[in-house]
């Protein structure tokens, strides 16, 4: 990882103290490969987890119970796209175009959160996701809001505001279903029981097991490890879902008086990647959708790109 090019071990040595001094890399500034490498990674990853969590909730749009609910979750939708947006154009940044991104994307090589792979069966799906998913996005967000590099730090500021909406909504929703009929009781109940595990997946892999976290922790990427934002989630989450007089699917829960710790169970980390190696309930589902989408807005890029063409020739204003 490390150049033994004697310059490149200055540039090095100047790159980890401006990171330690708490200053932002930007686009043009000399950076170690290795950090252009996993922002690409981690960015467009993010991008593309935006991008496809548009469509378990998307597929809602037109059976809202009401009004309202259908506005509230248009607006969701499309934040989504647009988080999507920032995303992609903070890793162009960094050299790779928005048309390879989206070939790696749509060729099935391209990872996004596994959490998306899973199939929304009821309306009360939508509250969950909007508590338990964007909740869990935050907190690993709002940690990345403080990331290393600029342009991805500045991109998660308004990203989690428009989270904070998101997970607001969804919470209302469960709230009022909480409270509801013993019909509406047992639809969150059982939203809850299918989110709650890959909500947890969300976070990564086991510090001890993450093959990314060193360097990104040591180039201040994250400032706080997988576990660590895992735990402060789960510890956040247990008592409001107990309060609401709903439970969490896990029999190994239990609160540990001399950490303040809420311990959980072991993660299905053999169903986390069997649902990222493409083999999860929607994968190709959602692979289907993107490409449909991509075909579908060939005329789009076809326009632009016609008066970009034009624009250039002088041809147009
Ligand atoms: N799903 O070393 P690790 C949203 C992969 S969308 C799939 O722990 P890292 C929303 C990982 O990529 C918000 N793959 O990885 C949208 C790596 O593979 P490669 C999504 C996962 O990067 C619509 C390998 O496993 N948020 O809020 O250190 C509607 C080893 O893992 C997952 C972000 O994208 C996963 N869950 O840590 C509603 C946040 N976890 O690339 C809501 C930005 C791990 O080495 N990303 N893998 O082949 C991150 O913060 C980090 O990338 C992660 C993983 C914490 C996710």
């Amino acid at each position: 990882m490390e150049s033994r090019n004697p310059t490149d071990a200055t540039q090095l040595q100047e790159f980890e103290a401006r990171i330690a001094r708490g200053e932002k890399i930007e686009p043009g500034d000399w950076m170690p490969d290795e950090y252009r490498r996993q922002l690409i990674r981690m960015i467009s990853q993010h991008a593309h987890s935006e991008v496809v969590g548009m469509l378990p909730e998307g597929a809602w749009i037109t059976r809202a119970p009401n009004l309202r609910r259908k506005l509230v979750l248009l607006a969701k939708v499309q934040d989504e796209a647009g988080h999507g947006q920032y995303l992609y154009h903070a890793a162009e940044t960094l050299g790779i175009s928005r048309e390879e991104m989206l070939a790696l994307l749509l060729s099935g090589k391209a990872k996004y959160a596994s959490v998306f792979n899973y199939p929304t069966l009821t309306w009360a799906d939508n509250g969950v996701i909007g508590w338990l998913v964007d909740g869990a996005a935050i907190k690993n967000q709002t940690m990345l809001a403080h990331a290393s590099y600029g342009p991805y730090s500045r991109a998660m500021v308004r990203i989690c505001a428009e989270e904070g909406f998101h997970m607001k909504q969804g919470k209302e929703m469960v709230i009022m279903y909480a409270q509801g009929t013993p019909g509406q009781q047992a639809m969150v109940q059982d939203a809850i029981n299918r989110w709650w595990w890959p909500a947890l997946m969300m976070f990564g892999l086991p510090d001890d097991t993450s093959p990314n976290s060193e360097v990104l922790m040591r180039w201040g990427i994250k400032t706080k490890s997988n576990d660590t934002l895992r735990q402060e989630f789960v510890n956040e989450m247990v008592p409001e879902i107990h309060a609401l007089g709903l439970t969490v699917p896990d029999p190994d829960l239990r609160y540990d008086e001399a950490s303040g710790n809420w311990r959980y169970g072991a993660i299905d980390w053999d169903e986390f990647w069997q649902v990222v190696r493409g083999n999860g309930p929607c994968n190709a589902e959602r692979l289907a959708a993107r490409r449909q989408a991509h075909e579908d807005g060939a005329w789009v890029r076809e326009a632009v790109a016609a008066y970009a063409d034009k624009r250039a020739a002088g041809l147009v204003v």
